[in-house]
This record gives C-alpha cells, structure tokens and sequence, in this order.
C-alpha cells in the first residue's frame, strides 16, 4: 500500500480524499495556490505545498508543480479528485513516468473515453446500448445521407466535444445544412478539432449514470444508477439513487452490461457510464473515468468507500468484494450547494461569516467550509454538498427538507433557497422530471425575499 499521497486538487473534494487517507493510515501531501493559503484542505493534510498563483492554470492545472511537489515530499501516489488533471491522459502518463501511481485508470483508458466518437464505438463493440447516429465524423453529403435514415430532428456534435458544448440541434436538412458549418467554426474555436458527428435527438430524456469498480484482473462491479437529470446548462444540481424510473430489474439488466463491458475492456478503478434515458430504454452518451461529484449518493445506499476502493485498486490490489455481495439500502439525495445566483450562474464569491451546517440522522456534508473562510473567484463555485439518506425516497425527502432548513451560511448567497423550492415540489415529489425539467421550473422561479 502507499505511505503518502498528494492530492492534486482542493476544495471538499481534496477534504474527501484526505479523510480516506487518514483512515487508511496513509500521509497525504495537499498542495495549494497563493489564493488558498488558509484553505481546509491545505490545513487539514499532513503536509502542503504551494504550487503557485491563483490562476488555475497556473496552480491547480501545472503539471510540472504538482510533480515537482509530489517529488519534494516523497509521496508515492497521486490522486487527482475531480475536474483538473483528473482526466488528463497527459498527466497521467508524466505521473506514471515519473515512478508514482495516479490514482486512476490507464492513461490509454483515459484517452479512449476522452475521444467520445472512439468511446461510443468501444462500448457499442462490448454490447451496450448507444445513440442511433453516424459512426464517426461526417461531411455535408454522409450527415445529409445518414440524418434521413436516423430521422429527423438530430444532434450535432463535436468530436472533441462533451459536457454537452458544441451539440446544435437540426429538424430538417436546411438546418442541418446550416448548423453542421456553425458547429465545425465553433469546434474548431473551442477545442481546436471541427470534426461533428451526428445522432439522433431525444426529447425529454433522464440522465442516468451506473457507477463502475473494477481491478486491473479484468473484475468488474455495478454499484447501481444515480439519477442526475436535475441540471442546468450541463451543471447537475440534484443526484439521487436510486433513480424513481428504475426498478429492480431494470437495474440490474443495464448494471450487468455495463460492468461485463467494463471488465471486458480490462479498465481499473472507478468510473462513471453515463446514459440518456427515455421510453425505458438507455442509450450510452460518455464514460467518465474520474470519482465524480456525486459519488456520495452511492456510497450512502450501498455502504461502500469509493476513495479507499479507488486506492486499493490502484495499489493493484483485486477487488476485494463480487457483484453479490453489493446490497443497495434505502435512497440517498444529494444537493450541490453553489456559490453563485441560480439564477444567472454567475459566482458569488466573498468570506463566510457564519457557518453552521446540518446534522442528526442519515445526514452528510461534504464540504471545505468554515467560519471565516474565503471563497476565492478564481475556481468552481461548489461550496458543500449535502446528501441525506433514509429507507424511502419520502423519508429522504423530508429528511432533505429537515436538513437544508437547518443549514446556516452567512456572508454570501447560496443556492440554497432554490434547493429547498426543489425540495418541496410536487413533480420533484412524484419523480417526475427529466433533463429539461430544471430550465422549466427556473422560468417561473423566484428567490424568495430576505
Ligand atoms: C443528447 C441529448 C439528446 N439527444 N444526445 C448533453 C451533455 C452530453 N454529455 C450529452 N448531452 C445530451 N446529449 C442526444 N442524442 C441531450 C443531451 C442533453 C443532456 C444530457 C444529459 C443531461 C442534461 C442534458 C441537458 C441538455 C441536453
């Protein structure tokens, strides 16, 4: 096992990381920008270092730093949380030149499922279900060709793409005409590749993802769905497991595909399979091959530490549980606590004057807050996550009501005020919303008075 690892990130997520670590018995190394100074997480490691200015590209993105750092502290291993390095094949590979072990996959599993039109044909390959759509990239006469045979309306997509930037929907050929030279200048603009792809377009999907474990013997697990169709503009606000349009059944037929796929491709650690859902069925749109977000929810109703089983893989340890031995327990809902207006997105930063958060029963905060604590401009307006856990998805519900109306955090908006509209809506109440569901309800939202 390793004795110390730099965790090459901040925020709860770096916070996340280190508690595993501590419990595990192993040293962690944080590392930091000038603008996180009194950060928790710079605070609450064994050891930290300062990696450069607020920028992050500069800090938080320097490759060369972080290394530099990991080397200067003789750590043995390097987790790189979420967002940053943590999909950067590159990295990966420099990490892993330089005789430590990135707490990930390979860097070519990396770069297979960062190439999303490789992606979709890998997983189509190993048998589960995709998007209706060209194989690859398109010119004006196969897009025109292929978009009759798909049916109309279609989605334009940028190879290079994801995250939902770049795609333009076309209902007939003219727009299709059209919209395929605005997403090649687009792209070409935002990830230097105009290569597009189309599939066909789905309406009023969900957006349900399966949890992946698997070891580097070819062992792979499910660990369930979490449901992430409550977002805006591509940022999830809600995720719950399981998802109220799944049952048993239907969990576990998408489930077994999914890590047979996996483990086929011989991929180790955690990972995320996403689909857009609609009409029971699943069509796979991208893999992420990072602990995600929202990873508490299925920690919560399955028990398990996706940090410790992420680090025991990555030690080449095997899996040390089979897919009979995953029991899911109760429902779990998280909500992202946001620094910033709901309304526009536009970051609130400032300094939290008070701070008191939620506790009691099946109630967990994840989150880099205190008291006094300066929430920098410069990063991700991700301040807490909030996840409750109870037998049924009411309980939750009321246990996310409880818990949301006893969070106290002074000196900047939140978006809590709009979590706790969310949870006391009846649609939300029945399960019934899908990924456009969110931008409906803003329209006609208002943040209450102070
Ligand atoms: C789609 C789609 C409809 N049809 N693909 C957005 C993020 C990217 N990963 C895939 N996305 C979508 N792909 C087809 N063929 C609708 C979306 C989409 C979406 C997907 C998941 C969650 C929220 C979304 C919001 C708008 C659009």
């Amino acid at each position: 096992m390793f004795d110390k690892i730099l965790i090459a990130n901040r925020g709860e997520i770096a916070l996340r990381v280190i508690r595993t670590c501590r419990e595990m018995g192993i040293q962690t190394v944080a590392v930091h920008s000038t603008a996180d100074t009194d950060a928790m997480h710079a605070r609450l490691a064994d050891a930290s270092v300062c990696i450069g200015p607020p920028a992050a590209s500069d800090s938080y993105l320097n490759k060369v730093a972080i290394l530099a750092a990991a080397e200067i502290t003789g750590a043995d291993a390097i987790h790189p949380g979420y967002g940053f390095l943590s999909e950067n094949a590159d990295f990966a590979e420099m990490v892993v030149e330089h005789g430590l072990t990135f707490i990930g996959p390979t860097p070519e599993h990396i770069r297979m499922m960062g190439d999303k039109v490789v992606a979709k044909a890998t997983m189509r390959q190993l048998g589960v279900p995709v998007v209706p759509g060209t194989e690859g990239q398109v010119d004006d006469e196969v897009a025109a060709r292929a978009a009759r045979e798909i049916g109309y309306p279609v989605l334009i997509k940028a190879v290079a793409g994801g995250g939902g930037r770049g795609m333009i929907v076309a209902q007939d050929e003219d727009e299709l005409l059209e919209g395929l030279q605005l997403a090649r200048r687009e792209a070409q603009a935002g990830f230097g590749d105009n290569r597009v792809y189309l599939e066909k377009y789905l309406r009023r999907p969900r957006h349900i993802e399966i949890q992946i474990l698997a070891d580097e013997y070819g062992h792979c697990i499910h660990l369930g769905e979490r449901d992430c169709s409550l977002q805006r503009r591509h940022q999830k606000l809600v995720e719950e497991a399981p998802s109220p349009a799944l049952d048993d059944a239907g969990r576990q037929a998408i489930g077994e595909r999914v890590s047979r796929a996996i483990g086929d491709l011989g991929y180790r650690g955690v990972g995320t399979v996403e689909f857009l859902y609609e009409e029971g069925e699943f069509y796979f749109i991208e893999m992420n091959t990072r602990l995600q977000v929202e990873h508490p929810v299925t920690e919560m109703i399955t028990g398990l530490d996706l940090v410790r089983a992420q680090i025991e893989v990555a030690a080449g340890r095997p899996l040390g549980m089979r897919q009979q031995d995953i029991r899911f327990t109760g429902h779990a809902i998280e909500c992202r606590i946001n620094a910033e207006d709901p309304r526009t997105l536009l970051p609130t930063p400032g300094t939290v004057q008070t701070y008191h958060a939620p506790g009691g029963p099946g109630v967990r905060v994840d989150s880099a807050l205190y008291a006094g604590a300066k929430v920098p401009p410069y990063y991700d307006s991700l301040i807490a996550k909030l996840i409750v856990h109870d037998r049924t998805r009411e309980d939750c519900l009321h246990r996310l009501q409880r818990a949301l109306a006893e969070y106290v955090i002074a000196g900047l908006p939140t978006g809590i005020p709009l979590l706790q509209a969310l949870a006391e809506d009846a649609d939300f109440a029945k399960g019934n919303y899908h990924t456009g569901w969110l931008t409906e309800f803003l329209a006609t939202w208002h943040p209450p008075a102070e």
